[in-house]
Order: C-alpha cells, then structure tokens, then sequence
C-alpha cells in the first residue's frame, strides 16, 4: 500500500494498529467459510506446496476446524520461531506493516470473506493471512527473513525505494516457488491460499518461471488484479535469507534507479528460465 491516505488508525485500534482478534464474535457462518476455504486448499496442497508450509501447516495444527484463535497460534509460533500473530482491521501504512514486522509481530486481518467471495478479495483477510503466511513462519529461514525483510523495508522508507523492496516481498512472499529435490513447489501466500493460483502457478503453460535473482526481481513490474505472468524460483530459504541478509539494499537500489523497470512477462539477458511461458492466460485466455 503505497498510495496512503489514512495516517492514523482507525477508531478502536491501538497507535500500532493492532485490533483485539475479538475470537468470539465470530459467527457459526465465519467458522463455515474458514472450513470450506480450508477443506478446498488442504485436498490440492499435498505435492504442490513447500515441504516448509506444510510442515507449519502440522506443527501449529491449523486443520483444526474453525478460525485460529491468535493467541493460542502465537504461542505455537512463539515456541517455534519467536514471532506472534496480531490482528489489524484491513491494510496498514507501510511503516507500521515493517516496524511489526522486525518485531516479529505478522499483521493479519480479523475479518473473513463472505461465501461468495470465496475466490477473489481485495483485502487480505484472516483466510490468507492466516492460512497463507502464517505456516511459513514456522520455518527458521524464512522467519528470519521476513524480519530480515522488515527491517530493510524501515530503510528502504527512507530512501525512496519502497516500490523496489515491495517487489521483491511479492515476488517472494506472496507469489513465490522453491526447487524442492521432487520438483518446483509453492510457497507464497497469494498462490497457497489461492484455489486456482494453487494448481496454474505450477501446472499451467502460460506463465515464466525464472530462477531468483534479486537484483532481476526488483526491477520487474507485477499484476495484483489477475494470475502471475512470472514466478521466480528460489533454492532454498537458507539461499533466500542468505543473499538478503549479504545484501547491501543501498547501492543496489541506486543501481536499479539507472535502468529499466521489466514488464510483466519480458524475459531478459540473463534470466535462468526454468519454463518459457506461451503467456497465452494474459493474451486473452483464447485456446490454441
Ligand atoms: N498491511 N495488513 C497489511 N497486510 C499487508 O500485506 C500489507 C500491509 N501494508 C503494507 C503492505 N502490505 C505492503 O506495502 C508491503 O507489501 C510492502
Ligand atoms: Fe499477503
């Protein structure tokens, strides 16, 4: 959320946004929406998703039926990996996003979709917080990264470079695929949570999909409103945490200000294309 228009948080938040989860007020119809989300993702993940989300999946016992409550997840994620789970009502400014962030503290929306939005939702609710982000916190790597990621986007608000740095979070975070030794999995949150995302970012011809290179990831452009045109291809968390965290973000942000931003679905000098996309999806969804 770049274009900020509300500075201050809304009547009944804390000065950090934070909202109480409010677990009991949801309704028998919230808890029916979770576990129909639920059910559709658990039946398509085995095989598709990372061997890490799956795993966060088990060990913080999301299948239990019902919307998380927070508390009882941050504790299994405190144990685990030292981060929490707060509840906020919606978006929050991108510095308040960060700060909680490197605080170990993952925002997520209290509120659920209704049944015929089961598909497509603006705003990211406690469906796709919860159940897209929050298994991956249970990783090491990748929770070390994500604060990691936290505190690069502190600096990166400084330097003008946040459109840059939020690249890489969607490439990564959201719409990101790992080599596992059994073949390309998913990871990201968008994809994960996502019925038809789930099954085209791995299976379908249209899309690229292009190893990790940071520097390639930060200068290419995205689409919110429809399926990836390019998926980028990290080795590990170990190597996503590594070049991250080995990074030094200023000179390459400078160097990235000289060039050109990369259109969705360009290929370019360089690239280690793993799938070259037909791009038919974007062209118009037209067969042959
Ligand atoms: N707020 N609640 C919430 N969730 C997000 O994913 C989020 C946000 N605020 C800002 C933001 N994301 C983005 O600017 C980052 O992706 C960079
Ligand atoms: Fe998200």
């Amino acid at each position: 959320m770049t274009e900020e228009t509300l500075i201050h948080p809304p009547e009944g938040a804390a000065a950090d946004w934070t909202v109480p989860q409010n677990w009991a007020h949801y309704t028998p119809e919230d808890h029916a929406v979770w576990d129909t989300l639920f059910a559709r993702q658990a039946k398509l993940l085995p095989g598709r998703a990372s061997d890490a989300y799956l795993r966060g999946l088990d060990v913080l016992r999301l299948s239990k039926p019902g919307i998380p409550d927070f508390e009882e997840l941050s504790d299994r994620l405190m144990a685990l990996t030292g981060w929490q789970v707060v509840a906020v009502p919606g978006l929050v400014p991108d510095d308040v996003f960060f700060e909680h962030m490197a605080n170990r503290r993952f925002v997520a929306g209290n509120f659920i979709r209704r049944r015929d939005q089961l598909d497509y939702l603006q705003e990211p609710d406690v469906f796709h917080d919860v159940f897209g982000h929050v298994p991956m916190l249970a990783d090491p790597a990748f929770a070390d990264y994500l604060v990691a990621y936290g505190q690069g986007g502190l600096r990166a608000n400084g330097m003008h470079a946040l459109k840059y740095l939020a690249r890489l979070y969607w490439y990564t975070v959201e719409f990101g695929l790992v080599a596992e030794p059994e073949g390309l999995r998913i990871y990201g949150a968008g994809i994960v949570s996502s019925f038809a995302e789930s099954r085209f970012a791995l299976e379908d011809a249209s899309p690229n999909r292009i190893g990790f290179d940071l520097e390639r990831v930060m200068r290419t452009e995205y689409r919110i409103d429809d399926f990836q045109q390019n998926y980028f291809v990290i080795p590990s968390f170990d190597a996503l945490l590594r070049v991250t965290v080995e990074t030094d973000f200023a000179p390459l942000y400078d160097a990235i200000r000289g060039q050109a931003d990369i259109a969705v679905g360009e290929i370019v000098a360089g690239d280690a294309v793993l799938t070259l996309g037909t791009q038919e999806y974007a062209r118009g969804k037209v067969p042959g």
